[in-house]
């Protein structure tokens, strides 16, 4: 199995409800290493970049403004096969189908408020990391 790296976002309404640590300590229980870390409020042009491949989407607009309306929390977790640890750890998209005992199912307010983002390849996971992060803020 390799060691990845992958971006995960604590998303404005974990933050907002104060849920921060006990979502870090949900990747940390199962094996994922927090190799960098901050806490930043998204511009529109950041938050619009980020989830650029959704823009012909009908709720991208919403996606938005709900991305840039509270604090995140940005991070790179380590670990081995790190990309899928953390989705599964995440659970699915919409919390009515993720399963019981991941972050969405246990925090989501809906499919849209979903708590955390998790990278879903290793291409993604490098340019994602690569958007908020240089090199020398990621310590392993
Ligand atoms: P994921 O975050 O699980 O990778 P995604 O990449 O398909 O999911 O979508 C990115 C985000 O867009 C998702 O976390 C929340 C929002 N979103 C997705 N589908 C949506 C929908 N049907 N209605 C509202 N927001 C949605
Ligand atoms: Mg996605």
């Amino acid at each position: 199995m390799a060691i990845e790296r992958t971006l995960s976002i604590i998303k404005p309404d974990a933050t907002r409800r104060n849920l921060t640590g006990q979502i870090i300590a949900r990747f940390e229980e199962k094996g994922l290493r927090v190799v960098a870390s901050k806490r930043i409020k998204l511009s529109q042009a950041q938050a619009e970049g980020f989830y650029a491949v959704h823009k012909e989407r009908s709720f991208f607009g919403e996606l938005v403004e709900y991305m840039m309306s509270e604090p995140v929390v940005v991070q790179v977790l380590e670990g081995e096969n790190a990309i899928l640890a953390n989705r599964e750890i995440m659970g699915a998209t919409n919390p009515a189908n993720a399963d019981e005992g991941t972050i969405r199912k246990d925090f989501a307010v809906d499919v849209q408020e979903n708590s955390v983002h998790g990278s879903d390849a290793p291409e993604t996971a490098a340019e994602e990391i690569a958007y908020f992060f240089s090199a020398c803020e990621i310590v392993g």
